[in-house]
């Protein structure tokens, strides 16, 4: 199936304005746990340490985490230097520079990042900064608090040393400029080739970090913030135990906290990849109209071993552990495609 089918369907007609989240919530739900269920086997996937895994297509990225594992640095400078070089990519439109504006032009990121003490730091809405990733760390270590909104997390960032651009690319604009010609309100997520990073690593130490960033849905409201930013949903660690990380409908990730639900699962003996199938199934079972978005997540456990599962085919994971940088699709819920 091609990622342009993920194409979330929420609209936007006449008078009023219906949300994803409220559009995709009221249906009857139709379970499919027994589906699930039988897949629900402890991975044998041996783990290794150091390590890096990454949402969607992103070698490079993950590259760069692992060289600064490699160099003895802490998992938690590879997740802000990973993340930073797709943050950096222009050619990325849900990442940092290029991102695809909301609908009114501005492009809007969200970020967090979460250490080994369980520390968390995070922007929401921000403008004109390529890095969130590096800036919700500023946030997390050098302020009494954990979350920075829009214009305060753009003063913020500047008072920290980084620089404002303006991340709206010609292509990103270009974009923009035909979506409007289009009569429909419709978020889009996953229609392009790289999406949302969310990364999970684990240093030579064997401590965890992980870190999300996202320009979110393209064309969304304005002021529309994801799960990506927010602690338990796109992303949560314990170092005792692992972590995970989410990408696609953000609102869908949000109602469930999946990363935390996974870390929890885990805590009580489910594998990662166990872990991250009930996590999709606790969507599944709530929502019936889960043919008309993606939700994927990734997750770690203390000794490295991996999961990944997603509610359809196409998404995406990168691993780098064992010198080999690798990237897969893994397994997906909907199978009648
Ligand atoms: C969001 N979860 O803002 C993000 C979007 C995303 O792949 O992951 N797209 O809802």
């Amino acid at each position: 199936m091609k990622r342009r089918k993920f194409i979330q369907n929420a609209s936007l007609s006449g008078v009023g304005i219906i949300t994803t989240a409220a559009v995709l919530a009221c249906d009857e739900v139709k379970p499919k746990s027994n589906e699930v269920a039988a897949s629900l086997v402890d991975s044998e996937v041996k783990g290794t340490i150091p390590m890096v895994i990454a949402t969607w297509n992103v070698k490079e990225a993950t590259a760069k985490a692992w060289e600064v594992l490699q160099e003895g640095r802490s998992a938690l400078d590879a997740i802000v230097e990973g993340c930073g070089v797709e943050e950096a990519n222009a050619e990325g439109q849900s990442v940092g520079i290029g991102g695809l504006p909301d609908r009114d032009g501005n492009v809007t990121l969200d970020a967090c990042i979460m250490n080994k003490e369980g520390n968390y730091g995070a922007v929401v809405c921000m403008q004109n900064i390529v890095h969130p990733i590096a800036v919700a760390r500023k946030v997390m270590e050098d302020t009494p608090h954990v979350i920075l909104a829009g214009k305060g997390a753009e003063q913020f960032a500047v008072s920290k040393g980084f620089k404002r651009e303006d991340l709206l690319t010609e292509n990103s604009k270009k974009a923009w400029e035909a979506w409007k010609k289009t009569s429909k309100y419709k978020p889009i997520i996953n229609i392009e080739n790289h999406d949302t990073i969310g990364m999970l690593a684990i240093d030579k130490n064997g401590d965890i970090s992980g870190g999300c960033t996202t320009s979110g849905l393209a064309y969304k409201l304005a002021g529309r913030v994801g799960d990506s930013p927010i602690i338990g949903s796109g992303l949560f660690i314990d170092n005792e135990i692992g972590g995970a990380t989410a990408t696609g409908l953000g609102e869908e990730v949000l109602k469930t906290v999946g990363s935390f639900l996974i870390v929890e699962l885990m805590r009580q003996g489910m594998s990662p990849q166990a872990a991250c199938e009930e996590a999709i199934r606790r969507i599944v079972t709530k929502n019936s109209k889960y043919e008309d978005f993606q939700v994927g997540y990734i997750a770690v456990n203390k000794k490295g071993e991996t999961g990944a599962y997603s509610i359809h085919e196409g998404f995406y994971t990168t691993t780098y552990a064992d010198g080999v940088n690798d990237s897969k699709m893994p397994g997906f819920f909907n199978k009648k495609q």
